[in-house]
């Protein structure tokens, strides 16, 4: 379940006093020993998304060492193969040609040696300089979840499904050191080479500090740890699944990540246990002092960037030497509880994967959905100059609202009706103004946006809404809200609302908006990319054909939709076994 950052200090306490009670071991997922086991047969269809990546049937988390391999992309992922809540982790395994169609093979990597017997943890890809994989992993070897990290090597080079995995019996390759927390030291980030060694992150924590530590290797076997951490920041607790990579200072092109030098900056992310949630910062990394140092100005910890405000977690970037771009990979648990995971047989999706590269401006990521996932557009429905007072709300007709992907365009006569921002909100998180002002509390610019997964009567519906607020000195502040409050009738759901503040030239009195809706998920993206916000919904009566799509504007400013495309969603291969 997701938590709200208000709550955030007495999760703190809660996260430490969980720790404490568990012996100092950290799981870091929930445990639902009872329904670990309870193997599914019959998959409820109801809320299944079309399009996501999702396995059949069980539980899945983090998205592993997606990479690309002789014309093929990999991607594996934490799965229980014999359940629908978290437990019996192994690494799943699956094959794409364009990152949308994609087949499964038999899991990777699952727990058989000592090293790894009671678990096969999250980790990442380095594919070496002569072409071969190499798996980094993180192994669990006893009940207290004491991590060590575990490399793996394909048994076939030759085999482009790179079918099986071998754990050489030096595994393993990095142990915690007296003065590393060996309960919290995991997920292995993919290598990057400087200077003659080979380097990575493990995610870890000290005390409340959270922590990457930096390995080196010359052979990628002998690693060493370095005198200091990449980084670390107090008061965050564990890092898990950091991320770190080079973007380029020009341009949309992804890169390698060993490239260094003048045209460079580099992102680093960590996914927040205490929060669930995600932050990044850019900065200079230093190899010389092997130190990372975020910009001037942007925030490092919980109130810092995110790649998504929803849900969303325990995300990876990987390179793509075939198109030269950087692509993210991130999952969406459920929202809903785990008798419910448990009854309809599944849990966990990943969300679309994502171009990522840096704003011109330099202080954001961008991030955009592969131009592949445009393959499955189907039958296109368009709104063109269409006027929306106050209180309207139009449907966009004939197509299929349980799964589609909408790209639209607001713009607007002027600034003059924008609310003011109310100073007291400066202290406030963005989702708390969202809170506050829905989207049915009249406005002046906006609330105006989609009505997604709405049922005929409204009774239930996701609004994706931006809403403009004038703050001082002339100076425009843009909130968008995936805001799941009112999107279901069923009970006892976890239905937050998401928000984000977007940074957005308003010149040009434009607002753009795209969001791909997938019967229980709605990924939103705001001003081509400059904000990426994910909900996790579950209606009772606006499913299937059921569900309806409205633009809508509940500020006294009119809006015009300019330019409006719908589209009905193909569904693509997902997850069929491949034929040998
Ligand atoms: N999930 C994995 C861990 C990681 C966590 C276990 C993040 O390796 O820290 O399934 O969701």
């Amino acid at each position: 379940m997701m938590v709200m950052p208000h709550t955030l200090p007495v999760l703190a306490l809660f996260a430490l006093l969980f720790v404490l009670s568990n012996n100092g071991a950290e799981a870091s997922h929930k445990i639902y020993s009872r329904y670990q086991n309870l193997s599914v047969e019959n998959v409820n269809q109801v809320h299944r998304t079309g399009y996501h990546f999702q396995p059949p049937r069980h539980w899945i988390n983090d998205p592993n060492a997606p990479m690309y391999y002789k014309g093929l992309y990999h991607l594996f992922y934490q799965y229980n193969p014999k359940g629908a809540v978290w437990g019996n982790i192994v690494w799943a395994h699956s094959v794409s040609k364009d990152l949308i169609n994609w087949e499964s093979l038999e899991p990777a990597i699952y727990p058989s040696k000592w090293f790894d017997y009671y678990g096969c943890w999250s980790g990442s890809a380095t594919v070496l300089p002569n072409g071969e994989p190499v798996i980094l992993y993180t192994g669990i070897v006893d009940k207290n979840n004491s991590q060590i990290q575990n490399y793996a090597v394909p048994a076939n080079l030759s085999d482009p499904y790179l079918r099986e995995w071998v754990k050489p019996d030096d595994n393993p390759i990095v142990n915690p050191d007296a003065n590393v927390n060996g309960s919290a030291f995991r997920d292995p980030t993919t290598a990057w080479w400087a200077d003659g060694h080979w380097r990575i992150l493990i995610g870890s924590r000290r005390k409340q500090r959270g922590v990457a530590y930096l390995y080196r290797s010359k052979d990628f076997k002998k690693w060493v740890k370095a005198k200091h951490p990449l980084h670390s920041v107090q008061g965050t607790g564990m890092w898990e699944c950091p991320d770190f990579f080079p973007v380029s200072l020009s341009g949309k092109n992804g890169l390698d990540p060993s490239v260094m030098g003048q045209n460079v900056k580099h992102v680093l992310k960590v996914s927040l246990d205490m929060t669930r949630y995600e932050y990044y910062t850019m900065g200079t990394y230093n190899k010389k002092k092997d130190k990372y140092f975020p910009d001037e100005g942007l925030v490092d910890g919980w109130a810092g960037l995110r790649l998504d405000y929803g849900n969303f977690y325990a995300s990876k970037t990987f390179f793509d030497p075939s198109t030269n771009r950087r692509v993210l990979w991130g999952w969406a648990n459920e929202s809903d509880d785990p008798q419910k995971d448990k009854d309809k047989g599944w849990a966990g999706i990943q969300l679309i994967p994502r171009k990522v590269w840096l704003d011109p401006s330099g202080k954001q990521l961008l991030q955009w959905p592969v131009a592949e996932l445009e393959k499955l557009r189907g039958h296109n429905v368009q709104l063109r100059n269409q006027k929306l007072n106050q209180g309207n709300h139009v449907e966009v007709k004939v197509i299929t609202a349980a799964q589609a992907d909408v790209d639209v365009t607001f713009s607007f006569p002027s600034l003059d009706k924008a609310e003011p921002f109310d100073p007291k909100w400066a202290k406030l998180d963005a989702l708390d103004v969202c809170d506050q002002k829905g989207s049915k509390d009249p406005g002046g610019l906006g609330p105006f946006g989609l009505l997604t997964l709405a049922s005929k009567n409204l009774e239930e519906f996701t609004p994706v809404f931006f809403r403009v607020f004038k703050a001082a000195a002339d100076k425009h502040k843009v909130l968008l809200c995936s805001d799941a409050r009112s999107s279901s009738l069923g009970k006892g759901l976890y239905k937050p609302s998401f928000a984000g503040f977007v940074d957005v030239d308003l010149t040009g009195k434009k607002l753009s908006l795209r969001s791909l809706i997938d019967h229980s998920v709605v990924e939103s993206f705001g001003v081509g990319g400059r904000i990426a916000i994910s909900s996790r919904v579950y209606p009772t009566i606006a499913v299937s054909e059921k569900a309806h799509l409205y633009v809508f504007n509940n500020g006294s400013e009119t809006i015009t939709v300019e330019n409006l495309n719908a589209w009905s969603m193909n569904t693509p291969v997902m997850n069929v076994p491949i034929k040998s």
